[in-house]
């Protein structure tokens, strides 16, 4: 099991337990996301070792990131945040390269880029680096959107 299933699955069983459950979404090897926004936000995700730090995020709805990637790794990466249908096309491998469009940067060896997307959906999102088996390998990780009250 990944360490993200590991959190995701330790957020099901908070839930059940509290009621609430995003408390537990932390990874126990991280402190605990803050949840950030709403409005406009930058959030630095480190990629070494072909994982995303930190691996969930958490944010109010209503929020925009600026994702700043840092890659440390000697080979290339990338983060595409977005819907199921969005990782859909980049699994079937349709789409070698990503233009500079919301959601999608790629990065060279020791690269720092960035993306912004916007979060205005509660629930989860999932971010993913499409190369090829980087993701089997566990390079994964989550936007959790919070509703906001009211
Ligand atoms: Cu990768």
């Amino acid at each position: 099991m990944t360490r993200l299933a590991t959190a995701l699955a330790a957020l099901v069983v908070g839930g059940a337990v509290t009621g609430g459950g995003y408390a537990v979404a932390a990874a126990d090897d991280e402190a605990a996301e803050p949840v950030r926004g709403p409005g406009t936000t930058t959030v630095t995700v480190t990629i070494r070792d072909s994982r995303f730090s930190p691996e969930v995020i958490r944010v109010w709805e209503g929020t925009q990131v600026r994702f700043v990637v840092r890659n440390r790794d000697p080979l290339n990466h990338e983060l595409v945040v977005g819907p199921d249908a969005v990782h859909l096309r980049h699994t079937d491998g349709t789409e070698a390269a990503h233009p500079p469009v919301p959601g999608e940067v790629s990065l060279g060896p020791g690269q720092t880029g960035a993306t912004v997307y916007d979060f205005d959906e509660p629930g989860t999102v999932r971010m993913v680096c499409h190369l090829p088996r980087h993701e089997d390998y566990g390079m994964v990780g989550a936007v959790e959107v919070v509703p906001r009250p009211g």
